[in-house]
């Protein structure tokens, strides 16, 4: 029996057009899961994403809509699951972040960081675990940050709502472990996407920073984050409930060490 097989199954995977949510979906889809992919830039973006995903020979569909409109999301979840089918597999990667240092930070910022970060995925969750309830079977991915346990300056609202994140994934576990759906998180380290783009520019001190602080002395490759994201959609994490994995290159694991140590 292949404890990592996810053939056939349906994955949902918000903020699927680009990032480690395309990395993630990609990687499903490899190994053989139907993606649902979604955005709510343009549909063009995601006319793209779908057409890069059946490039790879990936099964896909694309679907528009604003993860932290209920409405929006209540009806999405009823067309997919009319049109692709029942969905196994969700994961909650649709996020965004605003660097700005807590003291300068507008209030309507903060809500809108943590609305999309922290009360997105309650409100998809909530829709896609009815269904997983009545079939008494499915996976829940919550996509946390380092910034779930760790601060650093001018992303407090994004950490604020990271470290929600953890919670409201032990909460959902604890709920909904009884219906054998399996509620778990991935905290991904610092990764090479367009999200840390601006802090990763040759010369930025934050770039020397990471690898240095990252005992794998390297920025994450998107591709790094597969691996979890099937162990933590296949059977082989059926007793798996309430985890966070963290996929950090060891960041987690260390105080760090001077610039000047091998
Ligand atoms: C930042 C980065 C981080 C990473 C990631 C780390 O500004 O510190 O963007 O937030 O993207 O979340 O896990």
């Amino acid at each position: 029996m292949n404890l990592f097989d996810i053939k056939g199954k349906v994955a949902l995977v918000t903020g699927s057009t680009h990032g480690l949510g395309m990395s993630m979906a990609h990687g499903l889809g490899l190994a053989g899961a139907t993606i649902v992919v979604n955005g709510n830039s343009s549909q063009q973006k995601i006319d793209d994403a779908v057409a890069q995903y059946k490039e790879a020979g990936i099964h896909a569909v694309g679907y528009k809509f604003d993860v932290s409109n209920e409405a929006a999301v209540e009806s999405a979840i009823e067309k997919i699951e009319k049109e692709v089918g029942p969905i196994d597999i969700l994961i909650n990667n649709a996020g965004i972040i605003k660097r700005v240092p807590l003291v300068d930070m507008d209030v309507e910022e903060f809500k809108q960081v943590v609305n999309i970060d922290l009360v997105s995925p309650f409100i998809v969750s909530k829709h896609v675990v009815k269904g997983m309830m009545q079939r008494k079977a499915g996976k829940i991915i919550n996509i946390c940050s380092m910034m779930s346990q760790l601060g650093r300056n001018t992303v407090g609202a994004y950490a604020a709502a990271k470290g929600g994140l953890v919670m409201l994934t032990k909460n959902m576990a604890t709920e909904w472990a009884k219906h054998n759906i399996q509620v778990n998180g991935i905290g991904p380290g610092y990764f090479a996407t367009s999200q840390t783009a601006p802090i990763r520019v040759d010369g930025h001190p934050f770039n020397d920073f990471i690898v240095n602080r990252t005992p794998a002395a390297k920025w994450g490759d998107p591709d790094d984050l597969a691996g979890a994201a099937i162990f933590l959609s296949s059977k082989a994490s059926d007793f798996v409930n309430g985890h966070i994995l963290y996929v950090d290159g060891g960041i987690l694991a260390t105080i760090g060490k001077p610039y000047n140590e091998e």
